[in-house]
């Protein structure tokens, strides 16, 4: 029978199949190949012996969050609270460029920004429009409903941020344990520990655990630049030009003048490994 895998405790995989739910373990071939289910997965699976036969082939995966088959990734970015941070958001979008899994920028906790403050990052998060991505605050939640009509979006982000508190908001039948971030250490304290996707309206949607660091050290520098898709658009005279050394390069001559500064920072620190 063929089913999804929508969470995984330890060696145990609840596979969905017509609204019926069958706590299966892998067989033994999956483990010896090395091939480690992911929520997201369609498997086949033996529902008498509870046995998951074979993993189908994925479109897409990422490794953290652990998950696979998806269509959006929702990069849950608080503004305050914990403090917004360009860095790790523009890590997250790297990851989906590389991944190809298209990012859409959701915001959280504008409400408890003062009018000034928010001015500085509108300017900020109008660039991340500017060069092609969705931006959505998490209130519009009639928009995000309609944003994950027929998808698959898994919601990834710091811990904190409130991706659980915003899956309780889109169905109110959900109640994901969500937590009041440390006031001495100003983030979260990783309330959601297992990766979960539900069904919402027409759409499935994935919580997954947040973290407070992402690493980008597999990646090469070829690979991360080409995620600065708006680097792309100035024509180095150096056909491979890293924007870092070279004399003339137009990404350098852009910054703060088209390119935003944060972003080339990020892009510098990335390629260093800090
Ligand atoms: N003021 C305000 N608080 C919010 C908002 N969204 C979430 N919160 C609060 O932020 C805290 C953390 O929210 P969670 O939903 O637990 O965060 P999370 O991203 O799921 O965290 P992890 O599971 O650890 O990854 C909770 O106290 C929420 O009530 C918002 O838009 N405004
Ligand atoms: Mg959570
Ligand atoms: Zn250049």
């Amino acid at each position: 029978m063929k089913g999804q895998i929508i969470k995984i405790i330890s060696d145990d995989n609840f596979v969905e199949h017509e609204n019926n739910i069958y706590i299966c373990k892998a067989r033994g071939k999956l483990r010896k190949d090395n091939i480690t289910p992911k929520v997201g997965d369609y498997v086949i699976f033996n529902k008498e012996e509870k046995i998951i036969e074979k993993i189908l082939p994925r479109k897409n995966e990422l490794d953290r969050p652990f998950v696979s088959n998806i269509d959006e990734a929702f990069i849950i970015t608080s503004l305050k609270n914990p403090d917004f941070s360009t860095n790790l958001l523009d890590k997250l979008i790297t990851i989906c460029e590389i991944k190809n899994i298209k990012p859409v920028i959701c915001l959280t906790k504008k409400d408890l920004l003062e009018k000034d403050e928010f001015k500085k990052q509108k300017s900020v998060i109008n660039y991340y429009k500017r060069i092609g991505y969705s931006v959505i605050y998490n209130n519009k939640i009639k928009r995000i409903k309609k944003m994950i009509k027929d998808k698959t979006v898994v919601f990834t982000g710091q811990t904190g941020a409130g991706k659980s508190s915003l899956m309780n908001k889109l169905d109110k039948n959900l109640n994901f344990e969500t937590n009041e971030i440390s006031k001495a250490l100003g983030r979260g304290k990783h309330t959601t520990r297992y990766v979960t996707l539900v069904s919402i309206g027409k759409g499935k949607v994935l919580d997954t655990p947040g973290f407070s660091s992402v690493d980008l050290s597999k990646y090469t520098d070829k690979e991360i630049k080409d995620t600065f898709i708006e680097f792309n658009k100035y024509n180095c005279p150096y056909k491979d030009c890293t924007h870092t050394k070279e004399k003339e390069c137009n990404v350098k001559d852009h910054i703060n003048n088209g390119i935003l500064d944060s972003r080339y920072e990020n892009y510098i620190k990335f390629i260093e490994k800090r």
